[in-house]
């Protein structure tokens, strides 16, 4: 029996009490394009992310995540901050504290909420295999932009996502239609061409995929590519002319507290890096990852004074850091070398 548009609005209600910032409702038999996803992965666009290749059946039927499921609640935060001024650049959703936990815990007290109401429910954020941007879709919340992130009118793609799968009945949201345009920003300005069309990504290309997700070392390609890029990318999320209105996100614990500068941290140890990163997202690419991608990021806009830190890493015991360390520094060194030669090159003043 379909609920009452009552329990909707109510549902709705709670979501944004809860501190949400925007909160719809998909059917179960949601429309997902499977063959896309099948492909994808034999594609190998998946990159490393093995993980991305299991439990299909769920990903692509969220009706089997819980029997009986009927609806699935979708909740948006904005995460969107002014740059900070620092060398090197962190992407804006891993600035301040992980998400994750701070998502979930809300999306607990609404699954205690709609329990209260008779449902049973499971709660996500990116805690299993569910394609939160097509139903966030589904559920109102925007369109599947270019860039191929869930652009929301009012937030943009600035906007994390969470799910709660329920046997409650809620009243679909009306689908919202494709405002991109004639617009192709984000996929002109990719600096690793990871778009190989509109609305598809190449994730192994993606910078968030190579300097967050990917093991070993970066592959020499794109090391330029990366730029100052320490950690994710936002540069298809910046350049949006949708992402023009953002405003600040309420959630204090996002902004971000400061950071010593990149050269510090190539001289830390596992406590040092654990101290600054425990509890954000960062802490998941721990020590040598986070110095692999700060090599890259010197070589590519590193300075003289940056060079006996990268020697003392060049000589270290980690094999994958120690190549990155030489990468950098012959980059930094030949730099150097061309700027002296033009000014050899300069007529006497
Ligand atoms: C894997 C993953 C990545 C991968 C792949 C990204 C991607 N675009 O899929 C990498 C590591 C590259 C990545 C990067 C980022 N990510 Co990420 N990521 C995920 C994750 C865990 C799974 C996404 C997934 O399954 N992708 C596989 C593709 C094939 O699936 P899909 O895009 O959902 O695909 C369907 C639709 O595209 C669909 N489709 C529908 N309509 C159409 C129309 C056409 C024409 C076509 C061709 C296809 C199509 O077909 C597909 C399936 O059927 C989600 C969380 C989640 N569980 O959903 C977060 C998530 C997508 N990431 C997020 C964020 C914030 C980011 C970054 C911005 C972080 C950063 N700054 O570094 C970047 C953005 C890069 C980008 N342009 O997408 C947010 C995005 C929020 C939003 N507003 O959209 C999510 C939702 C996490 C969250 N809970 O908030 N991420
Ligand atoms: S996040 Fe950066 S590298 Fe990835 S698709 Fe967007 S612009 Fe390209
Ligand atoms: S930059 Fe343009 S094409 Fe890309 S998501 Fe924004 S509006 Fe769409």
């Amino acid at each position: 029996m379909p609920a009452p548009p009552s329990l909707t609005r109510q549902c709705r209600e709670e979501a944004l009490r809860l501190g949400f910032d925007a909160c719809g409702f998909a059917p179960i038999e949601v429309k997902l394009r499977k063959e896309y996803y099948r492909r994808w992965i034999e594609e190998g666009r998946h990159g490393n992310m093995s993980w991305m290749e299991r439990n299909n059946d769920r990903r692509l039927n969220p009706a089997k995540i819980i029997p009986g499921a009927r609806s699935i609640v979708m909740v948006g935060l904005n995460y969107f901050q002014p740059e900070p001024d620092m060398r090197g650049r962190i992407a804006k959703y891993a600035l301040g504290r992980d998400y994750h936990p701070l998502i979930y815990k809300r999306l607990k007290k609404l699954c205690a909420w709609m329990r209260e109401r008779g449902g049973a429910q499971k709660p996500y954020v990116d805690t299993g295999p569910l394609l939160e941007k097509p139903i966030a879709v589904e559920a109102g919340l925007g369109w599947l932009s270019k860039s191929t992130l869930l652009l929301h009118r009012r937030f943009g793609t600035w906007l994390f996502l969470g799910a709660v799968v329920t046997t409650l009945e809620f009243e679909p949201d009306p689908v919202d239609s494709d405002h991109c345009g004639s617009c192709r920003r984000c996929l002109d300005v990719c600096p690793t061409d990871a778009f190989p069309a509109p609305y598809q990504l190449d994730a192994s290309r993606c910078i968030s995929y190579l300097t967050i997700e990917h093991r070993g070392s970066i592959p020499m390609t794109f090391r330029e590519a990366i730029g100052d890029r320490v950690f994710g990318c936002d540069d298809c999320l910046d350049v949006c002319p949708w992402n023009r209105w953002a405003r600040t996100t309420r959630e204090t614990k996002f902004l971000f507290p400061g950071l010593p500068d990149l050269r510090e941290t190539l001289s830390w140890k596992e406590a040092d890096f654990n101290r600054h990163f425990r509890g954000t997202s960062l802490a998941r690419l721990k020590l040598p990852r986070w110095k692999r991608n700060v090599c890259v990021v010197l070589g590519n806009i590193g300075v003289e004074a940056d060079l006996p830190a990268l020697a003392c890493l060049a000589r270290g015991t980690d094999p994958m850091v120690a190549e990155h360390a030489h990468w950098a520094i012959g980059k930094i060194t030949s730099r150097q070398v061309s700027k002296k030669e033009a000014v050899k090159g300069m007529p006497p003043s």
